[in-house]
């Protein structure tokens, strides 16, 4: 049967109607009638409290909501998910990654083969070769323990592990440092390898189809670069381990099927953190704290599937979303961590959820009448006020805010952490309350300005309000939390993905990319090369031919010296 849009339900026809009068709501005025407002619109599940109060909507809203997702089939596609159908259809793949911490001996089969007894044999070597790394019994090549781990990984293979790292700082062993390279662009590693002692630096090529040019690129010239400092090919198996899903590729690279750390193509790229792929994380905050982690994502699965529409937090996290991105017509959504340990979290989401909801047509191919994912975007708070926070106050675009603190901070300098969730707060406060015309001059006079004074700034004082925001806080930024933290943001993207009706688990725009460079490359690494293009693309690669004439792509990282 055809895909219906969610344009044409029936809830979707209530909820334009009930839009009609929800448009002329004022959150302040909404506070101010109902004293239990954030009472009624909040709900704490596996350590993460949302209030989800400041936003353009009451009971009914959601109740309206609620039956969009119930006509869209939300119910029915978590089952086909979770059951390991292939709702991937693109790519004709299960979509798993619940699976992956679904705890040891729960039985989940997929073609006939025993996933959870596969998932947990792979957690159990990953175990085994972060606690040899951990304790110090995996030694370098000179007999000296492990102290820096380089992950050379792009997407999905890059983002999660490295948000991860950084949101986990505290727990880091003390001895490991973890690296993350990613880019094509050579300055990273040129930058981090003159700081590195191949004798104990330990790379992990992390790629799940192990033909990404970047990455591939970046394990080649770190390959290179350890065996100009060391030149024993045989010692690179002490160094260099893999998480992949081709074992061929890897072995091709001299990477030891015993050093492989393999996963499965029904888990997608941005998926991918619970798996082999997870591996610095487990390196860095050892094997049981991944536990929790996994252990925080499965509480959130249980919620996912378990809960009421209503009162399961991704399908409202989601449900809200859309109420914004196409009722409101909302184009951004801006995520703002009040924790620095987060700063990576804005561009893990920007990838999740953009890479996954970023789509044109629908499941069957057929284009789409609304809109889709909004641009994500966002840094952590309190640097966002002192940069963009200004447009989101007084801005003609209305963006909604994800605030995102925890209640315990994981060091104990005095004062600071209350002076950051009191920013936190404020900031959600004035976007929904603003400042009125009478307001913005009783301050005026307050401070004692002239009538003259008063009528030329009175304008500028002026704050719209009404702007929303979810807020989100958890207890502390543990493992378990982080882990729970994630899973929400993955299931609110899959209720949205329903909704809108694409296929949240293929990626065409990323293939895209992968191919489209190829043609120039060889143009700018071979001047005897030379394809049709405009005349604005050909005036770029003169102008690169220009400065660096053409010469077979070897690398040049004369900066990394050996370590001294
Ligand atoms: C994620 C995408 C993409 C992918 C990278 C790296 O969902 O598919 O970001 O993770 O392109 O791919 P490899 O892991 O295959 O190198």
């Amino acid at each position: 049967m055809p895909q219906m849009p969610f344009t044409a339900t029936a809830a979707n026809a209530a909820l334009m109607e009930h839009h009609t009068l929800a448009r002329g709501w004022q959150l302040r005025d909404l506070f101010a009638q109902d004293p239990a407002r954030a009472q009624t619109l909040s709900l704490e599940v596996a350590g993460l409290f949302l209030d989800y109060s400041k936003n353009r909507l009451d009971r009914s809203t959601i109740a309206l909501l609620v039956r969009l997702a119930q006509e869209c089939g939300v119910e029915k596609h978590r089952e086909a998910m979770f059951a390991g159908e292939r709702i991937n259809t693109t790519e004709q793949r299960a979509v798993l990654h619940t699976a992956l911490r679904a705890p040891r001996g729960q039985s989940l089969r997929l073609d006939g083969v025993d996933i959870n007894a596969q998932v947990h044999a792979v957690l159990d070597r990953m175990a085994a070769f972060s606690e040899r790394v951990r304790t110090g019994t995996w030694r370098g090549y000179s007999d000296l323990p492990i102290t820096d781990i380089v992950n050379i990984g792009i997407g999905g293979s890059d983002l999660g592990p490295k948000m991860a790292c950084q949101a986990l700082r505290p727990y880091v062993h003390p001895r490991l440092t973890p690296h993350f390279i990613s880019n094509a662009d050579g300055h990273d590693l040129a930058a981090l390898l003159p700081h590195l002692n191949p004798a104990t630096t330990l790379f992990i090529v992390a790629s799940k189809t192990f033909t990404t040019a970047e990455t591939m690129m970046n394990a080649q010239t770190a390959r290179a670069w350890f065996l100009r400092q060391h030149p024993h090919p045989a010692d690179l198996e002490k160094h260099f381990v893999a998480a992949s899903t081709n074992t061929e590729a890897v072995q091709a690279f001299g990477i030891a099927p015993e050093n492989m750390f393999p996963f499965w193509d029904w888990v997608g790229g941005r998926y991918s953190l619970w798996s082999a792929i997870g591996l610095p994380v487990m390196l860095a905050i050892g094997a049981e704290r991944f536990t929790h982690m996994l252990a925080g994502a499965h509480a959130l699965d249980r919620h996912f599937q378990q809960a009421p529409l209503v009162q399961n937090m991704p399908v409202l996290l989601a449900l809200i979303g859309i109420w914004n991105r196409n009722y409101f017509h909302d184009a951004t959504l801006s995520i703002a961590p009040y924790h620095e340990d987060l700063k990576h979290f804005p561009a893990y989401l920007q990838q999740l959820e953009m890479e996954s909801n970023g789509k044109q047509v629908n499941r069957d191919g057929v284009p789409l009448e609304a809109c889709t994912c909004p641009v994500i975007w966002g840094d952590v708070g309190t640097n966002g006020q002192h940069a963009y926070f200004q447009l989101l106050h007084q801005g003609c675009d209305i963006v909604p805010v994800d605030f995102i603190a925890a209640l315990k901070p994981s060091h104990d300098f005095p004062g600071h952490h209350t002076a950051l969730l009191a920013n936190c707060f404020a900031q959600s406060e004035a976007l929904m309350l603003g400042k009125t015309s009478d307001e913005a001059r009783n301050d005026l006079r307050a401070e004692g300005k002239s009538s003259e004074a008063i009528a030329a700034l009175l304008p500028h004082k002026i704050f719209p309000g009404n702007r929303p925001s979810n807020t989100l806080l958890l207890d502390e930024l543990s493992p378990a939390r982080l882990g729970a933290l994630i899973a929400l943001y993955e299931h609110k993207t899959f209720v949205q993905g329903v909704i809108w009706g694409v296929n949240s688990f293929d990626q065409w725009g990323v293939e895209l990319g992968k191919v489209l460079a190829k043609k120039i490359h060889a143009e700018l690494a071979d001047a005897s090369v030379s394809n049709q293009h405009d005349s604005s693309t050909l005036g770029l690669i003169a102008r690169a031919r220009a400065v660096a004439p053409a010469k077979p792509d070897g690398g040049n990282i004369s900066r990394a010296e050996p370590f001294p």
